[in-house]
């Protein structure tokens, strides 16, 4: 079988929860033609990266997905690209609020995602869930996980990528979108499967 590194966020923002680790937490320990290995990140720039780098070369995974929080998006969205930027609107677990500030000052200005993002997006949508391509995972945590890892693979055999979700009911205030538990574990599981 091969080997899946799958990893969620822990709380940061203020929230007691991130729907990435609760998602991830509870998805089956073999999707598709993977064995998944999870691991929860830290909110923090830089060392999120970091540690999913230092259990990926011992592990050597075939592929790896990253899965965020996104507030405010409908839809459970596969990542089309990262790009070179940090711009934080809000300090990180560990006080960092980066400004106007390159992840890797020699990098190119964008990495692509090297999961196939496509089918990925079709496969959420054929289970009748709200998902589409993202062309921006921002310029928090989240995008700088993603490039690092994008920029770190690039050129081998090893796929990597990102799939933001929403927030479950219990954060969404004033209207905003919201997914359901069960529906996040659904859509990443059928994610896998196109994979
Ligand atoms: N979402 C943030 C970082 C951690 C998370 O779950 C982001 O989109 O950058």
């Amino acid at each position: 079988m091969k080997q899946l590194l799958i990893t969620g966020f822990d709380p940061f923002g203020g929230e007691a929860i991130n729907p990435s680790w609760e998602a991830v937490k509870l998805l089956d320990d073999t999707i598709g033609q993977y064995r998944l290995t999870k691991l929860q990140l830290p909110t923090v720039f830089g060392k999120a990266a970091q540690q999913l780098l230092t259990v990926a070369s011992s592990l050597s995974p075939d592929a790896i997905l990253s899965v965020g929080q996104a507030g405010g998006r409908a839809g459970i969205t596969p990542e089309v690209i990262g790009i070179n930027l940090r711009e934080a609107r809000i300090a990180d677990n560990e006080g960092n609020q980066p400004v106007n500030e390159p992840i890797i000052p020699s990098g190119p200005a964008a990495c692509f995602s090297t999961l196939p993002v496509r089918e990925m997006s079709a496969a959420i949508q054929a289970g009748n869930l709200p998902g589409s391509l993202s062309y921006s995972a921002g310029t928090f945590v989240c995008n700088d996980l993603l490039y690092t890892v994008l920029h770190h693979y690039e050129g081998t055999s090893t796929q990597a990528g990102f799939i933001h979700v929403p927030f479950l009911p219990q954060q969404a205030k004033d209207g905003q979108p919201s997914l359901a538990l069960d529906d996040i574990v659904r859509g990443l599981t059928l994610a896998i499967q196109s994979m």
